[in-house]
């Protein structure tokens, strides 16, 4: 494949839509070919699941049926929109990806690591970003901010604690895959922010076709049991084996 795919994450209300929109301009004045698209969605078929998903009257779903949903829309995402972008050379900025689940369902429900991971492997087929930028806030800033607009979905209605976890992980998948995950200060004004991601997504462009896309098997294993940094890991992987 010779596109470029980039995708942005970061707890909600971090400043992932504002970015891709400036990143989206920034790579055009470049001269390239700029695919926007979401997770959950980005099709027709994804966008239905992801209403499923976020419907506050969901309350019932199971951590394991969320996790599969989201798995589910992001196969479909890939097969139907991901791979023939980048196989037409264009660069796809994608709002979340595999990343989420990992942060979302894994560390912050709790699922286990290895389940999350294996079921990357089948949604995915090995299509993983060249860079991965988590724009990084405070929970309190983050919710502050998506709080202005008005209704929250089934996943803002989590508790602090529940985002706290989120923001951990995407803090330590950098620490896992420096090469592939940066992370932007996301409290600085939209244009500083956009500044640093220009920056980062230059660097990128400039290298050779070859580096650019990741799979799945070139990623770097997680060091220690997740969960354990909590004090909770045993626990967790207990429950959640019966859970799957
Ligand atoms: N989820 C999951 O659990 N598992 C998965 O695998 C996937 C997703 C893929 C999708 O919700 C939910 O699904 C999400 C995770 C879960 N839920 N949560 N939490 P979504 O797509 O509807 O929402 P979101 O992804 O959380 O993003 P968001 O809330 O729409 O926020 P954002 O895109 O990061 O922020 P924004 O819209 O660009 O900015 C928010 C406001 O802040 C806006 O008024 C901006 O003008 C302002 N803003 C932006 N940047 C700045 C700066 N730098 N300074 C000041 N103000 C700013």
């Amino acid at each position: 494949m010779s596109g470029l795919f980039i995708t942005i994450e970061g707890i909600e209300g971090c400043g992932k839509s504002t970015q891709i929109r400036l990143l989206k301009s920034h790579l055009e004045s470049r001269g390239r070919v700029v695919e926007v698209t979401r997770e959950p969605g980005g099709t027709p078929i994804a966008e239905a699941i992801r209403a499923i998903l976020l419907d506050p009257a969901n309350s019932a779903l199971s951590p394991t049926t969320e996790l599969l949903l989201y798995e589910a829309a992001r196969a479909q995402h890939v097969d139907e929109r991901i791979r023939p972008a980048l196989e037409a050379g264009n660069v796809v900025l994608c709002d979340r990806y595999a990343d989420s689940t990992t942060a979302y369902q894994g560390a912050a429900r709790g699922l286990p690591a290895a389940s999350v991971d294996a079921l990357h492997t089948i949604a995915t087929r090995g299509t993983w970003p060249r860079l991965t930028i988590v724009i990084d806030v405070p929970v309190e800033v983050g919710l502050r901010r998506a709080g202005h607009r008005g209704a929250s979905d089934r996943i803002e209605l989590e508790p602090v604690e529940f985002h706290e976890r989120v923001r951990a992980e995407f803090l330590q998948l950098a620490e896992r895959e420096p090469d592939r995950v940066k992370v932007v200060n996301g409290v600085e004004s939209e244009n500083a922010v956009a500044e640093v991601i220009n920056c980062l997504v230059d660097a990128v462009l400039e290298e050779p076709n070859s580096k650019r896309t990741y799979v799945l098997g070139s990623r770097r294993r997680r060091k220690t049991p997740r969960g354990a940094r909590n004090g909770q890991g045993g626990q967790l992987r207990e429950r959640d084996r019966r859970r799957l």
